[in-house]
């Protein structure tokens, strides 16, 4: 199924890089994926300085959430975050490794599922500053797996989540 079945859906989807220029690659991600066609960007978060979660070692983070409107189902959508992150150079090795561009599709109009290539709502999102902090700023009422995103958030204990100065868009 290429197209979605209702029209227009909206969507979450995080930004994250480390490696290069985060702030600077996250902002043309941004624009790049705005660009394609289905996909409106209606709305970015502030970027935030994030400390990593995963191997030791590696840079800061920078993340952002964008909220997105699609005529896309999920797996197109799915196909054209990955096809952005091919424009900026990922190449996927290391898992939760260094990366120039990570996106992810945090949630997609309340659909829920498992399966190999795609988890929805994302499977970790619940538990991450880096995610919980910039979707708070844009739907701090959304649902992510029974609970809001504020709720998840004042939950959790600091995982080293600092504005940057700028915004996604
Ligand atoms: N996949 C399944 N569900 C989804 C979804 N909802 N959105 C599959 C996107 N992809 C999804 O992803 C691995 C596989 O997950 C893909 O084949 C896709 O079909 P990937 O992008 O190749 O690899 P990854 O990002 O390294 O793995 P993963 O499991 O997505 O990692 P996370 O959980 O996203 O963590 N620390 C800070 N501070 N900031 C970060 O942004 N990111 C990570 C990555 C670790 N630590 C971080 C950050
Ligand atoms: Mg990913």
């Amino acid at each position: 199924m290429q197209s979605a079945p209702g029209g227009v859906i909206p969507a979450y989807v995080a930004f994250g890089a480390n490696l290069g220029e985060p702030v600077a690659t996250l902002r043309a991600a941004a624009v790049a994926l705005a660009g394609r066609p289905g996909v409106e960007l209606v709305a970015g978060s502030p970027i935030y300085r994030t400390r990593p979660i995963g191997p030791p070692g590696q840079p800061d983070f920078a993340n952002a959430v964008g909220r997105v409107r699609t005529s896309l189902a999920a797996d197109a959508l799915l196909d054209v975050l990955h096809a952005v992150e091919a424009e900026f150079g990922r190449v996927r090795d290391v898992r939760w490794g260094p990366r120039t561009l990570d996106l992810d599709l945090i949630w997609y109009e309340g659909e829920e599922r498992s399966d190999a290539r795609l988890t929805l709502p994302h499977a970790r999102a619940h538990e991450r500053e880096f995610v919980l902090r910039p979707l708070a700023d844009l739907d701090p009422g959304l649902v992510l797996r029974g609970r809001t995103v504020a709720d998840w958030l004042a939950a959790l204990d600091p995982q080293g989540v600092e504005p940057a100065g700028t915004a996604l868009m």
